[in-house]
């Protein structure tokens, strides 16, 4: 994605979908039901002849939760928020997250807490969740690329899990690191990015409540492709932030290295909350094009792009002061 010249609105782009969505549309309109769908390919990805069998159907969670954080916009569906990805360690293609992840095993699964805390060690991701009930929360997922979904994620608050290691004084920043696994993740085997993908907050953005770590959307597991079983949503960031399949949190007291920053500092900040004053350097962020709702937008709809990504009640405060050109 950002290492390519391409803006959002590429024809090559659009038109897989918009023929997606037309030939959906078509299929209502002639009434013919899922039977008709195969037959027809109705994917945004032409399936390749290498197309692994699709992974099983997601487990159904428990959500007991209901959160507080819901929004009244249009969820994206189920069939987009699932097909149309970003997880560079499957391949770059929107496409291909979905389509390379089926011999990825999410479970068993460990996670290290490590660095300036009283608790540290290793646990099992159950071992993790006990003592959270899972919440949906439904936000908004600004990809800094220029695109957005509305999705309801499942699964817990952050600042609630990280309380329960008792970080120390020194500890300024939270780093966080995706599994490396390379027999599983055929992505990885391209040097486009510095594996493995990392990312960070500052503590005070790690502790705030609307920062969250999801296990599921839509009331079922995450899909390999959006980040099974663990992944971060700090919904008032660009997308990259919300790092994928995570197996390590670390506390600690110097800004982390992020991969994308890595990858191209003058494009991807650390900070990366969404701005639609400050343009990335090759496009600009002031509008977004909407992925929701079912075959009506034959092209998205292109809506203005909020600071904060509309949750600036919430969150400006934490960054009271600062020059955010400067800290983009
Ligand atoms: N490990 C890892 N995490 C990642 C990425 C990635 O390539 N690898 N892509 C990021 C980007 S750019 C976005 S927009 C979101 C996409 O999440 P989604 O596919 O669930 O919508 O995941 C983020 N997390
Ligand atoms: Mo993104």
């Amino acid at each position: 994605m950002h290492l390519r010249q391409r803006s959002d609105i590429r024809a090559s782009e659009i038109t897989p979908e918009a023929v997606y969505r037309q030939r959906r549309n078509v299929i209502k309109m002639l009434g013919l039901g899922a039977a008709g769908l195969v037959a027809g390919c109705g994917s945004e990805n032409a399936p390749s002849a290498a197309a692994e069998a699709p992974a099983a159907e997601p487990k159904a969670l428990s959500v007991t939760r209901k959160g507080e954080y819901t929004l009244t916009d249009p969820p994206t569906s189920y069939k987009d928020a699932t097909h149309y990805n970003n997880f560079y360690e499957f391949g770059t293609d929107k496409g291909d997250p979905a389509r390379n992840s089926g011999r990825f095993r999410p479970t068993p699964w460990s996670v290290e807490i490590a660095g300036h805390a009283e608790v540290t060690g290793k646990y099992t991701l159950e071992d993790l969740l006990r003592p959270h009930a899972l919440e949906e929360r439904i936000y908004r997922h600004r990809c800094v690329e220029g695109w957005s979904m509305v999705i309801p994620w499942n699964g817990i608050s952050l600042a609630d899990l990280l309380k329960r290691f008792k970080p120390t004084a020194q500890a300024k920043y939270v780093a966080f690191t995706t599994v490396n696994r390379p027999s599983e993740m055929p992505g990885l085997r391209d040097a486009v990015l510095d594996w493995p993908y990392r990312e960070g907050l500052r503590i005070d953005e790690a502790m705030h409540p609307l920062a969250f770590l999801a296990t599921g959307l839509y009331g079922r597991e995450l899909p390999n492709q959006n980040g099974a079983p663990l992944r971060l949503i700090v919904p008032w960031k660009y997308g990259f932030k919300g790092i994928k399949s995570i197996v390590k949190i670390e506390f600690v007291e110097v800004m982390p290295r992020t991969t994308w920053n890595i990858a191209a500092p003058r494009e991807y900040g650390f900070y990366s909350n969404v701005n639609p004053d400050v343009d990335h350097p090759r496009w600009s962020q002031r509008t977004e094009r909407r992925i929701a709702g079912d075959g009506l937008n034959l092209f998205g709809n292109r809506i203005g792009t909020r600071p904060f990504n509309g949750y600036a009640d919430q969150v400006a405060g934490l960054y009271a002061g600062m020059d955010l050109r400067k800290y983009f």
